[in-house]
């Protein structure tokens, strides 16, 4: 199982060679603590420069540090997260974020120099120092709690076959560099394939599965995804190109339409069509239109009976036996979104769908979503977390600044728009309480989508009935043109 996320970004060039070296120190370290759920953990490895600016800025001194720590949780040491504390979990991901760590890669090269040991070595050893920050530790003073910290660190160390210990000349060797990733093979089939289903039916929650990564915001209310959103994954010689879409739902306003009509156009000019069902005997009027529509465009499409984790085995084969029926799907494969149950035989199928042609992306890009766009749906994902019946739905986000600082930080300034005077005040919150919260869980999830630190302002503008106002629409990037 795959325990911790741990994001590394690279200020400086050319120093991926540590990358791994520090994602195994790290992953190691909060194992050796006992933290058995899943984490993240955000790395920045800058130079002297990136760290005085950020030591200028979060601390108000001028100085140069070997390694900095922030972190998210208020943890005693010996204690790791389990996830149960309040606000301990991302409610989507799961995810326990435990805080940032940066470290400089030029203080890390002198001091290794002082110590008579590899850089390696040093910068494992202020690795695992972080990640014991991040995990309660501290050594403000010369007490037991930086004797333990300092016991801790060297018990990681050792365990890894790493000590800063000058006079065992074995341990100086520098730690074996990671196997190399496999050579990317040349992509020589390549698809597109359009998700399609009711709203809630969890379309973007298979979207991501598939890709392996988060493209798509996923809430447990309807009407999330409002515009046609492409995820890809490259696997060996094939490419899949999957289009998420919105809900096929009746249209209440101007935006409805604008959704329906990104389906309509997604449910064509494509090489097979995944239409999305809940494990419900019973063909909805959702169902049935995308039925017509997948047999009027004349497109191959299987049927993904989702969500199995919530019935009895039984019960799926009713609903195969129902529709089979209704179409000759190419397949039917029931699964779980949620849990990657069965996505592995959704990939086996489509890849008979891929017809033979070059890669349509570069090797490692996951979606064409500019990021400026995949920030703004990341606060929107919040408010729909965050916010309760109608205020949610009223909501379009706008980024008007998105701007990276010479030290990689990002300045980004956000306006959420809802419809009404009183939706204001709730998005606000007493005290202006709500939109931290909202503020607070975006921030932490772009962090780790940019894979750097992020100063987040936000603001929060009436425009009425929006959603009714064909320029108004098009003005938020919804433009029936595309
Ligand atoms: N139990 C269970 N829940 C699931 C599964 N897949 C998705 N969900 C949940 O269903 C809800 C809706 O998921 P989304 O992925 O946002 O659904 P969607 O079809 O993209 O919804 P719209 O964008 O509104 O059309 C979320 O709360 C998901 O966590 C699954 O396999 N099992
Ligand atoms: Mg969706």
């Amino acid at each position: 199982m795959k325990n911790h996320d741990i994001y590394i970004d690279w200020e400086l060039p050319g120093q991926n060679p540590y990358k791994p070296l520090l994602t195994r120190v790290i992953a190691a370290a909060l194992a050796a603590e006992g933290v058995a759920i899943p984490c993240g953990v955000d790395v920045l490895l800058t130079g002297d420069e990136g760290i005085r600016e950020i030591n200028r800025e979060q601390r108000e001194v001028d100085q140069v540090t070997d390694v900095l720590s922030f972190p998210m949780l208020n943890l005693t040491p010996g204690t790791p997260p389990d996830g149960t504390g309040e606000d301990e979990r991302d409610p989507e991901t799961g995810l326990c974020y435990l805080g940032d760590m940066v470290i400089d890669l030029d203080q890390a090269k002198r001091q290794a120099e002082d110590f008579g040991h590899s850089v390696q070595r040093e910068l494992a050893y202020l690795a695992v120092h972080s990640v014991l920050h991040l995990l309660g530790y501290d050594h403000l003073d010369e007490g037991p709690q930086k004797a333990q910290m300092r016991q801790r660190e060297e018990a990681i160390l050792e365990s890894l076959g790493v000590t800063r210990d000058r006079e065992n000349p074995a341990l100086n060797e520098p730690l074996a560099p990671a196997p190399a990733p496999p050579a990317e093979a040349e992509v020589k089939r390549c698809g597109m394939l359009t998700l399609c289903g009711r709203p809630n039916v969890g379309k973007s929650t298979l979207l991501n599965a598939l890709v392996g990564e988060k493209v798509a915001i996923v809430s447990n209310k309807p009407q999330t995804t409002r515009n046609r959103i492409c995820g890809v994954l490259t696997r060996g010689e094939d490419q899949f190109v999957f289009l998420d879409t919105p809900g096929l739902h009746k249209a209440a306003n101007r935006l409805g339409d604008y959704m329906v009509g990104v389906v309509r156009k997604s449910v064509a000019d494509v090489d097979a069509v995944v239409l999305l069902v809940e494990p419900i005997p019973h063909i909805g009027g959702p169902e049935a239109d995308l039925i017509g529509q997948i047999q009027a465009a004349g497109l191959p499409a299987v049927l993904v009976i989702n969500k199995i984790d919530t019935v009895e085995k039984a019960q799926l084969l009713e609903v195969m036996a129902v529709y089979s029926q209704a179409h000759d799907f190419a397949a039917i494969l029931p699964l779980s979104a949620r849990t990657g149950e069965g996505v592995e035989d959704l990939l086996e199928v489509l890849g008979g769908f891929l017809p033979q042609g070059p890669a349509l992306f570069p090797p490692g890009v996951v979606t064409d979503q500019p990021e400026r766009q995949v920030c703004a749906e990341i606060v929107r994902e919040k408010l729909l977390y965050c916010l309760d019946k109608e205020v949610p739905h009223g909501t379009a986000v706008e980024v008007t600044k998105f701007a990276e600082r010479e030290s990689g930080i990002i300045d980004l300034h956000v306006t959420i728009y809802c419809e009404k005077d009183s939706h204001k005040g709730i998005i606000i919150g007493k005290q202006g309480a709500m939109l931290k919260k909202v503020s607070t869980q975006a921030r932490e999830d772009i962090q780790r989508f940019l894979g750097t630190q992020v100063y987040l302002e936000t603001w929060v503008k009436v425009k009425e009935r929006w959603r009714d106002n064909l320029n108004l629409i098009r003005s938020f990037g919804f433009d029936e043109r595309d």
